[in-house]
């Protein structure tokens, strides 16, 4: 997969690109980041890249000017041909959530622009067909980070960026349910223990035990969550519905 991203800074996303699994995919060739420096498009002999809005206002007001020559220099001339979505990060955008992360993970190219300051010239959203796009209800000073938790989360759905296909269809998100509580080695750790259960072999009772962490889990944190799941389950072994019940009735 290929992304494009336009930005004042492109060193930013050193902490994506150079690092840990996104790193290793960049790397492979899986995944290829393409980071475009909006400044070095600039005409300007200051190499201007914002100004003041017109009508007034605080901040500054990226131009047009470097963003569609960015854009023309990716897609040619606007409005020709076909081109790939174009990103436009934003808290004035559709909230980031799993279904547009796995709608854009099935294309095989994306561009996202990322703001700093007050925002950009409406010209470019309209102009370039931008989908604006926030990742929650509270303001960071520019767009790149956003970017970044955006690229992430679809990147580990590009197949082969994770190691083991398994990590992806059992966590929360995939079944419905928040994660049921880990551990790992020691035993006891300063006298804390971790459960007996998962010591006894029985894999059929580990799993249930870690599908009943998970409905309490997420009844008590998510309750939206958990109403969605119980409506959406089909036909559940024995042991299964007592578990529910159990789980169902519990306060
Ligand atoms: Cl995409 N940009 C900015 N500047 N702030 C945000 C955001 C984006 N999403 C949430 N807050």
């Amino acid at each position: 997969m290929k992304i494009n991203i336009l930005t004042q800074f492109p060193e930013m996303f050193a902490a994506i690109t150079s690092e840990s699994i996104l790193g290793r995919a960049v790397q492979n060739g899986i995944l290829e980041i393409r980071l475009i420096n909006i400044r070095d498009y600039s005409t300007d002999k200051h190499l201007k890249t914002d100004d003041t809005p017109f009508g007034g206002g605080a901040g500054m007001v990226m131009l047009c000017q470097p963003a569609f020559d960015a854009l023309k220099d990716i897609y040619g001339p606007q409005g020709a041909g076909a081109k790939h979505r174009i990103l436009y990060m934003s808290p004035r955008g559709r909230v980031l959530g799993q279904d547009l992360i796995e709608e854009l993970a099935g294309e095989g190219e994306i561009t996202i622009l990322c703001g700093h300051y007050e925002g950009v010239d409406q010209r470019i959203i309209d102009a370039w067909g931008m989908e604006e796009v926030s990742i929650g209800d509270y303001v960071l000073t520019g767009g790149e980070l956003a970017a970044m938790v955006l690229v992430d989360a679809v990147s580990r759905l590009v197949p082969g960026v994770l190691g083991s296909p398994k990590s992806l269809c059992e966590e929360s998100i995939y079944s419905g349910l928040l994660e049921y509580p880990q551990y790992t080695k020691p035993r006891e750790y300063e006298g804390l223990a971790v459960p007996e259960l998962l010591f006894n072999g029985n894999h059929k009772l580990i799993h249930e035990w870690q599908w009943e962490q998970s409905l309490m889990l997420t009844k008590e944190r998510r309750p939206d969550l958990f109403e969605k799941y119980v409506k959406g389950l089909g036909k559940l072994s024995k042991s299964e519905q007592k578990i529910l019940d159990k789980v169902l009735k519990d306060e």
